[in-house]
């Protein structure tokens, strides 16, 4: 059978860091993970082919001292954390990946192999020695001047985990990293939005600026890793396994067809933590390989917790489980992305997410929604009546959400600024608001002259309009609330399925058409209970 067009295109690809699992995913995790549904929700919206990856990254000394701690073998913990916690915390928050990549599969294990073979033979891969402090929760050796002082003096701390470094003194294979340093810099200078945000891209460019040391990639103290293919006393450093999850995934080696469609990744989503390994030993494996490098690299900003990064030594306690069943699933999707502009770090508190809960979702986007719909209801018996008086105040309404749209999808779909995004739609939201105060349809409902009941017509299918395109706005963000609106607005008879409608045509004013059936559906953000005790 001849390819479809739609196979040969390439498809924007988003993928998430692929996770540890010596532990379960708290918010920090999640807060990734979302962003990243969001904006490949935003893309499907538009329309355009998509491709979401995450995973769990399962090799390296860290997972197996924590199978070790737990009595169990590596690949029976990993298992159980995948099926147990990982997935099943995607699911609940709606995350809609298209593929969950581990890095103990053997479609993955053996792309890796041959991978490093690759590098081998072309000589980029050379035996050495190298001895120095090494951080396990980092899996990575550290300089010794970015090491912060212990309780002893021989005792030197890492400066992410605040937890004593170990001395590791290894013969190992080391691939030439050094050599890409100038190849890396002309990469930069000639793609500027290669890294965001601003602040990582400069962090990045001064290190590399220094000058790189070679990368030792080779491990032979333990086994759970995968296996040089040419001496198979060592396995491979863990973050050149991980790193190569994006191309297993994207068909590299096994499905040619898919792997032109896929590669390059248009974003890679990290925290900043793991910029540097995405930003410069990434692209400069790949340029070894004479693969082309990922479109963006992406940071977000850190979840903090009493002025530091949130992390699974230093939980708040909160798993995103018991922020859900307080405030419900779409809520939790729209607080952080609202609340902390992308790329810079942020706290989360009950009060702040109870505060935007309450006013901007329940108060300004629910009960919009039940006033509208109850007011169809009550005067036009649920038909939605067709506007036949519209001037100038309908005018100011439709020219609102233009530039709604326009605004949201470039910085949801392109500057990856959730926040202002999601501001630009809930300033529609607002203005339809203050549309309705200012139009008082429940006073112009009292004129019952032809020319009154035409106005009230017109005002409410003004403000359901509103609501229609409100609902393909925030259908990436909050999927279940839009449609729980889609139904109440009786859309999907005129205008099919809410996931077909595209931000193309969003903005074209009178789409919904009159007649629809609108029924106060239930109550899009019910006022929240006490706060439970955690
Ligand atoms: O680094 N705030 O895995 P990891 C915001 N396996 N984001 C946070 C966060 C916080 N407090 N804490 C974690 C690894 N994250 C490697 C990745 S990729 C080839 C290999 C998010 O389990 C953020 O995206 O430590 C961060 O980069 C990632 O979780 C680290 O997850």
């Amino acid at each position: 059978m001849a390819a479809s067009a739609d196979n040969t295109t390439s498809a924007y690809y988003v993928t998430t860091p692929i996770y540890y699992v010596n532990d379960r995913p708290h918010l920090g995790h999640a807060y990734t993970t979302v962003a990243g549904d969001v904006l490949t929700r935003w893309h499907r919206q538009r329309g355009e082919q998509v491709w979401y990856l995450t995973g769990t990254d399962e090799h390296g000394q860290k997972i197996m001292r924590t199978a070790d701690a737990n009595g169990v073998t590596p690949q029976e913990w990993c298992d159980k954390l995948v099926e147990d916690a990982w997935k099943p915390l995607w699911q609940h928050l709606n995350i809609a990946n298209d593929d969950f990549i581990r890095t103990t599969e053997q479609r993955h294990t053996d792309r890796v192999q041959e991978f490093v073979q690759d590098l081998h033979d072309k000589g980029e891969i050379y035996k050495g020695g190298y001895e120095g402090p090494y951080c396990v929760g980092c899996e990575e050796y550290k300089l010794p001047a970015e090491l912060l002082p212990g309780a002893t003096d021989d005792v030197k701390l890492c400066p992410v985990h605040k937890k004593p470094v170990e001395w590791l003194e290894e013969e190992n294979y080391f691939f030439r990293l050094s050599a890409y340093g100038p190849k890396l810099l002309e990469f930069y200078a000639a793609n500027p939005d290669f890294i965001a945000p601003a602040s990582a891209r400069n962090e990045v460019l001064r290190f590399v600026e220094q000058g790189l040391q070679d990368l030792s990639i080779s491990r032979s103290t333990f086994d759970w890793g995968v296996p040089l293919p040419w001496d198979e006393k060592h396995v491979l450093y863990v973050w050149v396994d991980a790193l190569q999850n994006y191309l297993t995934a994207a068909g590299y080696g096994a499905d040619p067809e898919r792997f032109a469609r896929l590669w390059p990744a248009s974003v890679h989503l990290v925290g900043k933590d793991i910029l540097r390994f995405h930003a410069v030993i990434w692209p400069a494996m790949l340029m070894a390989a004479g693969l082309p490098l990922p479109k963006r690299v992406v940071a977000n900003g850190w979840l903090m917790v009493g002025g530091e990064k949130m992390s699974k030594s230093n939980l708040t306690g909160i798993a995103p489980q018991d922020l859900t069943a307080h405030f419900g699933v779409d809520a939790y999707r729209y607080y952080f992305l609202r609340a902390i502009p992308f790329g810079t770090d942020g706290s989360f508190s009950w009060e702040d997410f109870t505060a935007r809960y309450t006013s901007e979702l329940a108060n300004d986007f629910g009960n919009l929604a039940s006033r509208v719909a109850a007011m169809v209801g009550k005067y036009f018996d649920r038909s939605l009546p067709a506007a036949t008086a519209a001037g100038e105040a309908e005018q100011a309404v439709a020219e609102g959400l233009a530039t709604a749209v326009q605004t949201a999808d470039r910085k949801i779909g392109e500057e990856l600024d959730f926040a202002g995004g999601i501001a630009a739609i809930f300033e529609f939201v607002k203005q339809v608001n203050g549309y309705l105060t200012e139009q008082e349809p429940w006073k112009v409902a009292k004129d019952e002259s032809e020319a009154g009941q035409a106005r009230l017509a017109t005002i409410l299918y003004t403000a359901a309009e509103a609501l229609r395109a409100t609902a393909v706005l925030l259908n990436p963000l909050m999927p279940v609330t839009a449609e729980k609106l889609w139904d109440s607005l009786g859309a999907e008879a005129g205008l099919g399925a809410l996931a077909d409608q595209t931000i193309a045509t969003v903005a074209d004013w009178g789409r919904l058409p009159a007649g629809s059936t609108v029924t106060k559906g239930e109550i899009l953000f019910p006022r929240l209970e006490e706060k439970p005790a955690v």
